[in-house]
């Protein structure tokens, strides 16, 4: 299998996530988005979206971090990393949505580029605009985590949930995000990075990050 990613990509994080917390080994090839190195034919000719992550699996290309997580999940079912009720499995498909469908897109590279070139939003503007949304998001998720978490953010075991938790965590730190009312969520993270196969799936850790 190969990844393609990008190391400060949060939706390529999740599935670096997932891959640890699987045990899976797999081939990286990085796209540099500051460069649009995304956008190239040949990428497209994988993603049709230009956008990353994507997996080239024995059966084909996979693209979208939460088709992609899933299918691992079914391809490699152990350990699991959804539970085992129905109700559970979509009360965390939920939590994970929240952050993939209502948070992270909003504060996307292109949508930023938008609201710079086509909006003239100033730096302080973007700020404020990414910080309303991922407080936003944060706050019902950590109410999600009050209702369903335990040592993780659904139950005592790591799984789908945490795979959108923990990216979504760093983006608010690279983007200054006032992250203190979100205890359960810090505590989380905090927990998951203490995992070493998942520390070692963190933006930093990869090859194509940028050096001091
Ligand atoms: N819903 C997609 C989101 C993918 C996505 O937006 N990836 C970002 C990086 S985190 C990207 O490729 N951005 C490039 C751009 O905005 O031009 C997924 O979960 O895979």
């Amino acid at each position: 299998m190969i990844l393609h990613g990008y190391w400060r990509s949060t939706a390529s994080y999740r599935v670096r996530i997932a891959l640890a917390l699987k045990g899976l080994d797999c081939r990286q090839t990085a796209h540099d988005l500051r460069t649009g190195a995304h956008r190239a034919p040949s990428y497209r000719a994988l993603n049709p979206q230009a956008l990353v992550p994507a997996l080239e699996t024995p059966d084909g290309v996979l693209t979208q971090s939460s088709a992609i997580i899933e299918w691992l999940d079914e391809e490699y079912p152990n350990p699991p990393l959804l539970p085992a009720k129905t109700f559970d499995r979509a009360v965390v498909r939920g939590m994970a949505a929240l952050v993939a469908c209502d948070i992270h897109p909003l504060h996307n590279l292109r949508v930023l580029d938008r609201l710079r070139g086509d909006f003239a939003a100033t730096p302080d503007q973007i700020s404020a605009w990414i910080g309303h949304w991922i407080s936003e998001g944060f706050a019902a998720l950590e109410e999600q985590i009050a209702r369903h978490g335990g040592d993780f953010a659904f139950g005592d075991s790591p799984g789908l949930a945490d795979c959108f938790l923990l990216p979504q965590l760093y983006a608010a730190h690279r983007f200054d995000v006032d992250v203190q009312p979100f205890p359960l969520i810090r505590a989380i993270g905090a927990r998951l990075s203490a995992l070493a196969p998942v520390a070692q799936a963190h933006p930093d850790q990869q090859p194509d990050a940028d050096r001091p």
